[in-house]
């Protein structure tokens, strides 16, 4: 009887150790690639986060928005960068950016971008905190944001 015990309860924690991979993999199928922020200067209020999201799944993902700790920042909205004359403007994106199956988006400087509204505090080089990814499929990912050092373009932020 003891032995028989004994290996139920191991089946028992073999069966939650396979479990639970398998949980977290039904997050869906985008991977997440070079995340990182530019460091800002000491009264910023906001702050630029680039990253590249490829869609490795069969179907198509719609990126509908982005999210932050309070802690971090007020708001994080994703934003695209446009040409008004000669002025590089940016306006935020509302209606969400699909990728298509087996391809990415890449948020660079020129591009799209994610933005932080109302930095708590300035991001300072070394610096590590979670953006959340938000699918209209109700799915969800978590990536690490490394900060690196400052831009060298200070002018691009004209909201
Ligand atoms: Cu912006």
């Amino acid at each position: 009887m003891t032995i028989n015990r004994y290996w139920q309860s191991l089946v028992l924690a073999l069966t939650l150790q396979l479990t639970f991979p398998a949980t977290a993999s039904m997050e869906h199928d985008a991977m997440v690639h070079n995340a990182n922020a530019r460091a800002t200067f000491a009264m910023a209020t906001t702050a630029a986060v680039y990253l590249t999201v490829m869609n490795h799944g069969d179907s198509a993902l719609t990126l509908t928005s982005v999210s932050v700790a309070d802690e971090i920042a007020g708001e994080a909205q994703i934003h695209t960068t446009v040409m008004e004359g000669d002025m590089m403007k940016m306006r935020q994106v509302t209606a969400g950016i699909d990728i298509e199956p087996g391809a990415m988006v890449e948020f660079k400087p020129g591009g799209y971008h994610v933005m932080l509204m109302g930095l708590v505090n300035p991001l300072e080089k070394g610096n590590k905190f979670s953006l959340t990814l938000h699918f209209a499929d109700a799915t969800t990912k978590t990536v690490e944001i490394g900060v690196g050092a400052e831009g060298s373009q200070g002018g691009h932020h004209h909201h």
